[in-house]
């Protein structure tokens, strides 16, 4: 039944201090943390992460961003996770995300809104195997 979803609480959330509150609301709402970690993502993991965004003209500051500093890399899993943090999580254009999300209580920005959660089951696996090769 559990389903599981890759999340980075990304650099602008640890710099602000907003880990645990995040982490907090994810607990909250009866989700399991299966594998947490601190790690600051490089060229390379940014580039593998982001593969279907590399020709995007917001992926060269996106990945300034994303490597600027250390982000936490966790597994959540709980009944159809993916989706349930997606909508925790909001819309990615923070300003226009729903009040009662992740950005749209905390964030107001396009570019650092401070989640990142994998969007389908395939997105999971991929992502799951790129940050946390031995749990996939
Ligand atoms: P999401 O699935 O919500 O993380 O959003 P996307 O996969 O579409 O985008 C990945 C990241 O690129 C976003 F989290 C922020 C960044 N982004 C921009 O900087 N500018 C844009 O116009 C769109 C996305």
């Amino acid at each position: 039944m559990a389903e599981r979803t890759l999340v980075l609480i990304k650099p602008d959330a640890v710099r602000r201090g907003l880990v645990g509150e995040i982490l907090r609301r994810f607990e909250r709402r009866g989700l399991a943390i299966d594998a947490m970690v601190q790690r600051t993502m490089d060229g390379r993991l940014a580039d593998a992460h982001y593969a279907q965004h590399l020709e995007k003209p917001f992926y060269p500051p996106l990945k300034d961003f994303m490597t600027s500093g250390p982000l936490v890399a966790l597994i959540l899993a709980g009944d159809e996770a993916i989706e349930v943090v997606r909508t925790m999580v909001g819309a990615t254009d923070a300003r226009k995300a729903a009040a009662g999300t992740v950005r749209g209580d905390l964030a107001l920005s396009n570019r650092e809104n401070l989640v990142h959660a994998s969007d389908s089951p395939d997105s999971a696996r991929r992502e799951i195997g790129l940050w946390f090769p031995e749990l996939a």
